[in-house]
């Protein structure tokens, strides 16, 4: 190498060895859902990771459901910092912060689709309230969406609150939702996801609720054979990061997930709108003999009288803190219904 040559390729180093102590690090952060690739928490997923790659240069790993466990796992590797992100429903969350078992207080959220998104958009209980619920168990939380109303998915017929008497119902792991359906009529018997197909193939268990797009991909209906809208429910979800690590970004890393937040938030109201109707029509292709109802008005009306109790029994649980949480919701679900 000649002088001049050697001066340059020194100089040429110097450059490459500055810009890489100024560029920010390049990191891989690894992130959990409770569903499949193909569900709607890991489209969500896959949009965030999307937009994440677009516009930084971490790259995200996905861990679909059962990759590493189930959802009390991946809550538990998040909060020890092994997963920077988890997508948890407040149906598994409700047993380490009381207060998110408010989604499980039946005819609580709206039935009609807009009115329901705007209330994710707009309300202060989610935006404000829960992420200081969700801080103390060391968790930042970055959003909830909905994913859809919830059914009941029974070997027989659901009319009322007689007919799910004697019934072992699947619900998820939270005591207001076992409370619910003991209200309801029925045996809850708290299961993980894992244990529900063969649970209702063995008949250990001889029904479950989840919202339609979730009882199509996961083949519930293989193995219950009637399908029940009772307009109880909505499945409520929230996306989480781990709080240290989240603290540790630069603000402008913190902005950036924020923002891939708020595109996937609204890529999946989309990405929902006619799911239901969709994987009804799938089902109904798969197994005709299926039975699908929604209940009347007045057959709805012992489930409402019953939804009573469990708000009652969500204030006995969670003090005047869960109060303040329902009464802002009532308060933020007012502000958006016409
Ligand atoms: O019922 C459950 O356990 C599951 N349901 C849905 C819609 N998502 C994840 C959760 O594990």
């Amino acid at each position: 190498m000649t002088f001049m040559k050697r001066i340059l390729a020194g100089t040429a180093a110097t450059v490459a060895l500055a810009a890489s102590m100024t560029a920010a690090q390049a990191d891989t952060w690894r992130y959990a859902f409770e569903e499949a690739i193909t569900d709607v928490q890991g489209v969500f997923a896959t949009k965030f990771k999307e937009e994440v790659e677009a516009n930084s240069d971490h790259e995200i790993q996905l861990f679909p459901y059962g990759t590493l466990g189930e959802s009390a796992d991946i809550m538990e590797q998040t909060q020890a910092g092994i997963l920077q992100f988890v997508n948890q429903s407040p149906g598994f969350t409700g047993s380490l912060i009381p207060e998110a078992q408010v989604f499980f207080v039946p005819y609580l959220l709206p039935q009609d689709e807009k009115e329901l998104n705007e209330f994710f958009r707009t309300s202060k209980a989610i935006n404000e309230m829960f992420p200081e619920l969700y801080a103390e168990q060391g968790l930042e939380l970055l959003t909830m969406y909905p994913e859809g109303e919830v059914v009941m998915t029974t070997k027989e017929p659901v009319a009322g609150p007689a007919d799910l008497n004697e019934v072992k119902f699947r619900v998820m792991t939270n005591p207001l939702l076992v409370e619910s359906y003991k209200a309801f009529g029925a045996t809850p018997t708290p299961l993980p996801w894992g244990e529900v197909y063969g649970g209702l193939q063995t008949n250990i268990i001889q029904g479950q609720e989840n919202p339609m797009f979730f009882v199509e991909s996961t083949k519930m209906y293989e193995v219950t054979d009637y399908i029940t809208f009772a307009g109880h429910n909505n499945f409520t979800t929230a996306i989480m990061a781990n709080q240290d690590f989240f603290e540790g970004l630069s603000e402008e890393d913190q902005k950036m997930i924020n923002d891939a937040i708020d595109v996937a938030f609204e890529y999946i109201l989309d990405y929902q709108q006619g799911l239901t109707e969709e994987s009804l029509a799938a089902i109904k292709e798969a197994k005709p003999s299926i039975t699908v109802t929604r209940l009347s008005d007045e057959q709805r009306a012992p489930f409402m009288e019953a939804a009573k109790d469990v708000e009652a029994q969500f204030i006995e649980m969670t003090g005047d803190s869960g109060k303040e949480i329902l009464e802002q919701m009532k308060a933020d679900l007012a502000n958006v219904s016409d």
